[in-house]
């Protein structure tokens, strides 16, 4: 019998500490973090190197999240504390090297923790598991192609290969591999989006026709009031907070709705201002309704009928307009209707049902009432629920009453998480393609590309699961571990007859693999990319649909390492040989040759070559921003969205497993999450205190946690409960060491998003 090989990391506690949750976020204690973790991984004249080139322009794009630059910058420090540390794990002086995998079996590895297999260090060189094998060896990089190409070619159906894509592809990258995909002859291309923020795409579309956001940062510093809802910038978008900053000096008020009191939210300490770092430093929220979990459409159905009232008072005092009709009128369409549906809900039930008292809803619907230039930003909070779409279309529903679309100082703000996740899917990395994108490519490129929708993550696991696809291949990412139901989706991985990581770090996904398994490794966002002697860049969207480019500055961490631009296009040029329409190593040779054909195929990209050159980028066109709804109507929409309920027993949670501020999704940088005032431990369950009173339970008990959906059971082992200030019945646990508990089939209506923030659980001890 082969040993075991571990899913999870191991459930083992590492000696948890507790202090007072922090009042300020950033100021000289994210300085003093940054040279720490830069310090781990490297020199600090390296290190600062790097950082002195972080979101400059013409520098490298940083790839801790999606946040664009503002148009003056810091000359030394545009960057933040957890940008730094995004810098410092890819840019690490650590390597693995092929005496790494000959001292570990890939069950020893497996009893690692997620922490240890990434401090590991790069990835250098390919590496090949064989069938049967315990250890992974050396290959080349041409064999490795050719046995990818043979079993390829040797499937009986292109759908039986799935290739998913994670955030941090650039543009060209990614137009390549979706080219390469649909020759190939599929549209199995599954990507992080679909567990992140494909409910806004859903929900934006249908109701604004642009899956995109309307604002640029320009309009943060012009907004009247922000609404930052499911949320943490502090950790997760810490540059945000200095847009917040001066939006604030410019009199806007910020709204946080969230139940949790996120530092981040509360007050910042500009990091790179000394005269910052002492006191308390910028007063952000004005108002902080700590909502419980999934009750965002009752909060916001709540404050819509507020605001209703307000209108009505002032009607009869003949003073200005609370609610923007005349915008309503000649914009959009289904207000009536959502009038009509509204008038089926009490105040009284809608204010208990999200928790927040009626004084506070009241008052916030004060504030509302007076402002129209109001901006919606949101995140995993909103997106992750089973009713995901509802709630941004409930939220899109509060700015049209507002008029608060198409204006400056205004609009929605889904802020992204993968730096490239919005590039890549303007470049085509979607399941589900619009026929006039494949339109373009059959007459760029002279094939007939697959018709049929592919695979989302959810039903790619499922293809695997049932042994509908057998081949996967990732371009990044680390897909058991961001995907739900772990457990399951290891079964579905080890189905597979091949396994491929293209990476730059060590991950559980290489661990769980198929009959075979290779690890592709590749250049990250910071190393040099020579093609043909010229060093080249590449280019990224923001969130706010900003294309720029970067360009990495350091040798790479090995000579055996290809760009992924390269990778692509000896795959492509192994599977198809001389059969392809596409010249593959012309676009390999010279990037501007891809950026040449992504102009000839996607809207926007007119005269790609020069406008990325320019200092500041460019600007992608957005109907929204100017108040055009590309919709069947050519209106906005109002919609109607159920309240979701949630019936629970007495010993029942809901569950958000959500970040700690020493991680980027599934890469652990350390074991801290600062803010919170929880130290070295990530096996921890967030609770109510009076919770823990009613069940008999203590402040740092060691408990299991279980979700029972359809009758089967799911189990995370030894979590320590830490007492916190959380609405009622509500917990939080960290991701992914309780993604265990979420299962396959409990994903969001219309986007199929895993329901990651909203699962009944239970604790035994
Ligand atoms: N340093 C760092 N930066 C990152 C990442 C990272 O892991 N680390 N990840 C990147 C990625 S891919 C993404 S998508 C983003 C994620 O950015 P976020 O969405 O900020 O990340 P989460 O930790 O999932 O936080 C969700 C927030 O929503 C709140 N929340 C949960 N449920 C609800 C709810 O029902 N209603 C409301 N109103 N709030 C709720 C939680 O309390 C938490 O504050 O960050 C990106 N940037
Ligand atoms: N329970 C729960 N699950 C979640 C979430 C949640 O909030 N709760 N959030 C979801 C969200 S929002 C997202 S976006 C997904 C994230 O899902 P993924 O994007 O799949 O996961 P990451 O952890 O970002 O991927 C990290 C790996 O990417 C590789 N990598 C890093 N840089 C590069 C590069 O430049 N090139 C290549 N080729 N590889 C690179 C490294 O090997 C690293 O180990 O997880 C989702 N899963
Ligand atoms: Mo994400």
């Amino acid at each position: 019998m082969l040993p075991q090989i571990h899913a999870q990391s191991p459930a083992q506690l590492t000696g948890l500490t507790l202090a007072d949750p922090k009042e300020s976020a950033a100021g000289l204690t994210a300085v003093l973090s940054t040279a720490k973790h830069i310090l781990e991984e490297m020199n600090l004249l390296k290190g600062f190197g790097l950082l002195s080139k972080l979101n400059q322009k013409g520098g490298i794009d940083c790839m801790s999240c999606a946040f664009p630059d503002p148009k003056e910058r810091a000359s030394l420090a545009e960057y933040c504390e957890n940008g730094a540390k995004a810098i410092a794990e890819e840019a690490t002086d650590k390597r693995i090297n092929a005496d790494f995998f000959a001292n570990y079996t890939i069950s020893q590895l497996s009893e690692q923790s997620d922490y240890w297999l990434g401090k590991q260090g790069r990835l250098t060189q390919p590496m090949l598991l064989q069938e049967g094998k315990n250890h992974y060896e050396p290959i080349t990089w041409e064999n490795a192609f050719e046995r990818i190409a043979k079993e390829l070619n040797a499937l009986d159906s292109p759908d039986e290969a799935i290739f998913y894509t994670s955030g941090r592809t650039s543009n060209e990258a990614a137009f390549l591999y979706q080219l390469f995909v649909r020759q190939f002859g599929t549209n199995n291309l599954p990507d992080c989006s679909n567990m992140c923020h494909e409910s806004s795409g859903v929900a934006l579309t249908e109701t604004l026709g642009i899956g995109k956001g309307s604002v640029t940062l320009d309009d943060f510093y012009k907004a009247e009031v922000i609404i930052i809802i499911g949320q943490n910038p502090g950790t997760n978008h810490p540059r945000m907070l200095s847009a917040l900053q001066k939006a604030k000096q410019n009199g806007c008020k910020i709204i946080s709705i969230n139940p949790l009191r996120e530092t981040g939210l509360l007050n910042f300490k500009h990091p790179q201002k000394p005269t910052d770092w002492v006191g308390k430093g910028t007063a952000l929220t004005d108002l902080y309704l700590q909502v419980k979990i999934n009750a965002d459409v009752a909060l916001l159905k709540a404050l819509i009928i507020c605001l209703l009232e307000i209108q009505q008072a002032n009607e009869s005092v003949g003073a200005n307009a609370v609610i923007d009709f005349s915008f309503i009128q000649t914009q959009t369409t289904g207000y009536e209707e959502f009038i009509k549906e509204l008038k089926k809900y009490k105040l009284e039930d809608l204010a208990q049902a999200s928790g927040i008292s009626l004084a506070e809803i009241r008052a916030t619907a004060d504030l509302l009432a007076k402002h129209n230039k109001i901006i919606a930003c949101w995140a995993m909070g909103l997106t992750q629920h089973k009713n995901a779409v509802g709630n941004i279309q409930e939220m899109v529903n509060l700015l049209l009453l507002k008029g608060s679309i198409g204006k400056e100082g205004a609009g929605t703000c889904p802020v992204r998480g993968h730096s490239n996740v919005q590039g890549d899917r303007t470049m085509g990395i979607i399941e589900k393609p619009k026929p006039q994108f494949l339109d373009k490519l059959k007459e760029n490129f002279g094939f007939e590309p697959p018709r049929k929708d592919g695979y989302d993550t959810v039903a790619a696991i499922k293809a695997m699961y049932e042994g509908k696809a057998h081949l996967f291949l990732a371009m990044g990412g680390n897909f058991l571990s961001a995907t739900p139901d772990t457990e399951f989706t290891a079964k579905a991985l080890q189905n597979c007859s091949l396994t491929v990581h293209i990476s730059t770090k060590l991950n559980r996904s290489h661990l769980i693999h198929g009959k075979t398994a290779l690890i592709l490794p590749c250049l990250g966002r910071t190393e040099k990319d020579i093609q043909n002697g010229v060093a080249q860049f590449v280019s990224i969207e923001n969130s706010m649909g900003v294309v720029h480019s970067s360009k990495g500055i350091l040798p790479p961490a090995s000579e055996f390492l290809l760009s992924e631009v390269a990778i692509v296009a000896n795959l492509a040029q192994a599977v198809f040989k001389e059969k392809s329409t596409i010249d593959w190593q012309k676009m390999n040779e010279n990037y501007d040759n891809i950026r040449n054909m992504i102009e000839k195929t996607i809207k926007g990209f007119e005269n790609y070559n020069q406008k990325v050159r320019l200092e500041d980028g460019f600007y992608l066109p957005n109907g929204a921003r100017e108040g055009k709804f590309d919709t069947w109507d050519k209106k906005a929409h109002f919609t109607i969205n159920e309240v979701p309920r949630h019936e629970l027993a007495e010993d029942e949670f809901l569950m958000m497993t959500i970040r700690s501020h020493d991680q980027f999704n599934t890469t652990i940088y350390g074991l801290n999450d600062r803010y919170r005032g929880i130290y070295n431990e990530r096996r921890i369950v967030m609770m109510n205190p009076e919770d823990l009173n009613k069940l008999g339970l203590e402040a740092l008990q060691i408990v299991d946690l279980y979700s029972n959906y359809g009758g089967e059971e799911r189990i995370a082992k030894t979590f320590r409960i830490v007492p916190y200030n959380i609405p009622a019945q509500c917990i939080a646990t960290y991701f992914p060491e309780a993604n265990v508990l979420i299962p396959i089939d409990l994903k969001a209506d219309k986007s199929h998003t895993p329901v990651s923030k909203s699962v009944v659980v239970k604790v035994r001890t």
